[in-house]
C-alpha cells in the first residue's frame, strides 16, 4: 500500500529555515500518538470526564478524593507512554534554530523526556503535587489516594493550572515575550480554545510572525494562521523537519 505523503509547501520550509526565533505552542494532540488521551473531540475525554468538571478548584474543594483518583489514573497512563515523532521533531527544530522556545499546555512532561531544552509548561506538570496552603512541592511517582503536605499537613493538590486559576506569572511573561518576538510560530495539536494559551498565536501574528498550524482538523485559529497543515502531528512535523533541513 502506498503511504500518504505529507505535502509541506516550500514557503513554510523557507520561512522556518531562515527564522532567527522560533516559538512553538503545543497541546494534547501532540501527545495523542503516544497514547495520551486528548481533552476534547473524538477519542478525547479522560475517563469520560470533561475537563471543565474535574479540572477546577471547585471540584477539588467538593471532592478531593475523586479529583485525586482522576489524576492518579491519568498519571498511570502517562507513565506508560513515551515521546512520539512529534516530540522528537520538535527537539530537531530546537537544534536547528538560533533561538527557540517551546510553550506547552501539556502536563505530561513528554517534551522534556524527549530532550527539548527550553520548555515552558504553562499548565503545570502532572508528575508534581503542591500544597494548597504553603506551596510546598513534591515529585510524584506511584502514590494513591488524597495526599497531605509533609510541611504543614494541609491538602496537597496536583501542580497543574485549573480553570479559573491564573497561570504562573513568570512563565506567562516568558511565553508572551517568546511569542511576540518569534518570526516563526508553530501551533501543533491544540484546539486553540483555552485562554490565555490560545491568544499567543494571535499575538505572534500581530507582531509580524509567520504562523503555521498543524492539526487533524481546522480550529478557530485556522482563519488567522498563514498555513494550516491537516494531519497527524507526528507525520507532519517529521516531514517538516526532513524537508526543511535534509533537502
Ligand atoms: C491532533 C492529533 C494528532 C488530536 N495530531 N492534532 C477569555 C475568554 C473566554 C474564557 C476565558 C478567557 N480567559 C480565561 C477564560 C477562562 C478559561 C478558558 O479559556 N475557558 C475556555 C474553555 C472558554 N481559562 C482559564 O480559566 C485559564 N485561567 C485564566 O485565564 O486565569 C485568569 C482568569 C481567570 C478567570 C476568568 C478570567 C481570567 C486557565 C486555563 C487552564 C486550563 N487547564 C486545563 C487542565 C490542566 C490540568 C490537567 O491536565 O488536568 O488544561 S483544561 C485542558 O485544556 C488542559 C489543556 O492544556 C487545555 C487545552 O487543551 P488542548 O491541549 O488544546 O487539547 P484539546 O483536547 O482541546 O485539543 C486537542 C487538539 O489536538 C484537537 O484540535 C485535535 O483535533 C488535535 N489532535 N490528535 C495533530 N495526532
Ligand atoms: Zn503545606
Amino acid at each position: 500500500m502506498e503511504e500518504d505523503v505529507v505535502e509541506i509547501p516550500g514557503e513554510v520550509t523557507q520561512r522556518l529555515r531562515v527564522a532567527e526565533m522560533v516559538a512553538v505552542m503545543t497541546g494534547a494532540g501532540v501527545s495523542a500518538e503516544s497514547g495520551v488521551p486528548t481533552f476534547r473531540g473524538d477519542g478525547g475525554l479522560w475517563k469520560n470526564q470533561r475537563p471543565e468538571q474535574l479540572a477546577t478548584p471547585q471540584a477539588f474543594e467538593k471532592d478531593p478524593d475523586l479529583v485525586w483518583e482522576w489524576y492518579h489514573w491519568r498519571r498511570g497512563l502517562i507513565r506508560e507512554s513515551s515521546p512520539n515523532a512529534a516530540h522528537h521533531s520538535l527537539v530537531q527544530i530546537e537544534r536547528n534554530t538560533p533561538q527557540f522556545t517551546l510553550i506547552t499546555q501539556n502536563v505530561d512532561g513528554l517534551h522534556l523526556t524527549a530532550g527539548s531544552k527550553t520548555v515552558l509548561e504553562i499548565h503545570g506538570n502532572i508528575n508534581r503535587a503542591r500544597c494548597s496552603s504553603c506551596s510546598h512541592r513534591v515529585p510524584l511517582s506511584d502514590e494513591t489516594g488524597v495526599l497531605t503536605c509533609g510541611q504543614c499537613g494541609a491538602l496537597m493538590r496536583p501542580d497543574v493550572v485549573w480553570f479559573g486559576e491564573s497561570l504562573d506569572h513568570g512563565t506567562l511573561e516568558a511565553s508572551h515575550s517568546a511569542s511576540g518576538s518569534a518570526d516563526f510560530f508553530l501551533v501543533a495539536g491544540t484546539s486553540s480554545v483555552v485562554q490565555p494559551a490560545a491568544s499567543l498565536a494571535y499575538a505572534a501574528k500581530e507582531k509580524g510572525g509567520y504562523v503555521l498550524e498543524v492539526n487533524l482538523d481546522p480550529t478557530p485559529l485556522t482563519g488567522t494562521a498563514d498555513v494550516t497543515l491537516l494531519g497527524k502531528a507526528g507525520e507532519v512535523l517529521t516531514a517538516l523537519v526532513e524537508k526543511t533541513w535534509d533537502g
